[in-house]
């Protein structure tokens, strides 16, 4: 069976670790707008999860990042790990940085990483490209065959 994850991580190598400031946020996905979003507390990076994440949140981050807003939208892209810093995020868009925005206190939530917000910034004239429309793909076959047997 194929592992999209074993191909995904061979063709974007993970992050190295390394110390990051509070309230930094990072994308780890494809081609540097599209992916799981990842925020840094306590000098550890974790992830966000998607409850009330939407595309206020998701223009908030793609601003942070560097990226277009034009398109901003909310996805749910990978699985992350260890720990889920920000759940109920609630901005109104117009904040500067992700960590500005009202949300449940760091830390604290009911999410597991199946609930891991991400972000696509494409610009006005961008459609999602084919080598991220196949790693979708491929991520719904392989769910429909571990449903299958589990
Ligand atoms: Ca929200």
């Amino acid at each position: 069976m194929l592992d999209c994850y074993l191909v995904y991580r061979c063709v974007f190598a993970e992050l190295t670790k390394r110390n990051c400031n509070t309230g930094e946020i990072r994308l780890t996905g494809w081609y540097n707008n599209t992916g799981r979003v990842e925020i840094c507390n306590e000098g550890r990076w974790g992830t966000v999860c998607v409850d009330s994440w939407d595309w206020r949140d998701a223009r908030v981050a793609c601003r942070q990042l560097g990226h277009s807003v034009d398109k901003a939208t909310a996805i749910i892209f990978s699985l992350g790990s260890g720990e889920i810093w920000l759940h109920d995020v609630r901005c109104t868009g117009t904040e500067t940085r992700l960590i500005d925005c009202p949300a449940g206190p760091l830390g604290t939530h009911n999410c597991l990483h199946v609930e891991d917000a991400g972000v696509s910034c494409l610009t006005a004239g961008e459609s999602m490209s084919s080598m991220m429309m196949l790693f979708m793909y491929c991520m719904s076959l392989q769910n429909v065959i571990l449903e299958k047997s589990g």
